[in-house]
């Protein structure tokens, strides 16, 4: 389905700048953003250890809640990005030559106008930037960055596309040269094939030479790892354990959210933060909206996300897999957090 609501595009001379109107093409039918929890929920509580994607946790309220984590004293990735783009932001645009910058979960774009602030410089090799393409599952919050961004860009195309990262790769604007900037580490949110089968999709969707910039958390000191995930203040607490309010919500379950402890753990195996949360009574929860009904003996868990953190060695190994050359890689002062950039071969 595709609802292009946009027109206005190349008058140019109307109003007292030539913003350009925003562009807005619907990739998602309206109320299956995201797909089907009720799917989720019946393929993700019938395995081991029981679990369901990281998408349900960010319902009004989980977005609240995770805005409130990148704000943590303990939570240092947000900050550690935010400083790299500071930083490195001239770096990264004359290093690519890209005149479309796409951005994958763009959500308010926030972090991005340092980056295109730098893009926008007549000098760059692929010169000034004329297209953004932000890609975001939330029309509301999308249609406002656009029209903020056209505003502050005048002359700027801004083409944004209401739809899910891991289903409309291929749908993306082409015509000029791209870079796709994935960031926030969201890649960590992935299991392993999905981070291949995501990679993948995307190198697909890529034509030779065109870029991608990856946003990803590193390993580091195991204590400083598991604290960014268990806060004194108890708020990674509370976006976990709100995942069950959306499933009662919406399903109609009745989780006892307070029946389960929150436990995460870094798993050294896999490299990652493994968030979860742990019955502490048995317990018998309908869910009458996927016609479920979980039985869980105490000690049982759900894992609601993970977190995986990376190292220089595997991001190039798994890029170069999906078909990407790392041209550079910009780090933060501490090595905490890695930007990387790469070339579609
Ligand atoms: C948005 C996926 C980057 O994994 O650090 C933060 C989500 N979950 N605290 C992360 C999250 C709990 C976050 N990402």
């Amino acid at each position: 389905m595709s609802a292009g609501t946009g027109g206005g595009r190349g008058t140019g001379s109307s109003g007292p700048s030539d913003v350009v109107e925003p562009r807005v093409e619907v990739l998602l039918d309206p109320g299956h953003a995201g797909g089907s929890l009720v799917e989720d929920v019946r393929r993700g509580f019938g395995s081991a250890p029981r679990q369901l994607p990281p998408k349900w946790l960010y319902d009004d309220e989980g977005s609240r809640l995770f805005d409130e984590i990148t704000r943590l004293p303990e939570y240092y990735p947000t900050e550690a990005e935010r400083s790299i783009l500071a930083e490195h932001a001239e770096d990264i645009a004359a290093a690519c030559d890209a005149s479309t910058v796409v951005e994958l979960g763009s959500g308010t774009s926030d972090k991005t106008r340092t980056l295109l602030d730098a893009f926008r410089s007549p000098s760059r090799p692929g010169g000034p930037l004329r297209r953004f393409v932000p890609v975001d599952v939330s029309d509301g919050t999308l249609r406002e960055a656009a029209a903020m961004l056209s505003t502050r860009y005048p002359g700027l195309a801004v083409e944004a596309v209401v739809g899910d990262f891991t289903l409309h790769l291929g749908d993306l604007p082409r015509g000029d040269t791209r870079m796709v900037a994935f960031l926030g580490s969201t890649i960590g949110n992935f299991y392993v094939e999905e981070r291949r089968a995501f990679l993948g999709a995307l190198a697909d969707s890529l034509d030779p030479g065109e870029w991608l910039l990856l946003g990803t958390d590193l390993v580091k000191d195991v204590g400083r790892l598991v604290a960014a995930y268990d806060d004194a203040a108890g708020v990674t607490e509370r976006f976990i354990r709100n995942a069950l309010v959306v499933v009662n919500r919406e399903l109609g379950a009745d989780f006892d959210p307070g029946a389960f402890s929150y436990v995460p753990f870094w798993d050294p195996r896999m490299e990652r933060i493994d968030m979860r949360l742990r019955a502490e009574e048995p317990q018998v929860v309908t869910v009458p909206g996927a016609d479920l009904v979980v039985e869980l003996a105490t000690g049982e868990e759900i894992r609601l996300e993970i977190s995986t953190k990376f190292r220089r060695e595997g991001i190039r190994a798994e890029l170069a897999d999906a078909g990407f050359t790392v041209t550079d890689t910009w780090t933060d002062a501490a090595g905490d957090f890695a930007l990387t950039l790469a070339r579609r071969d």
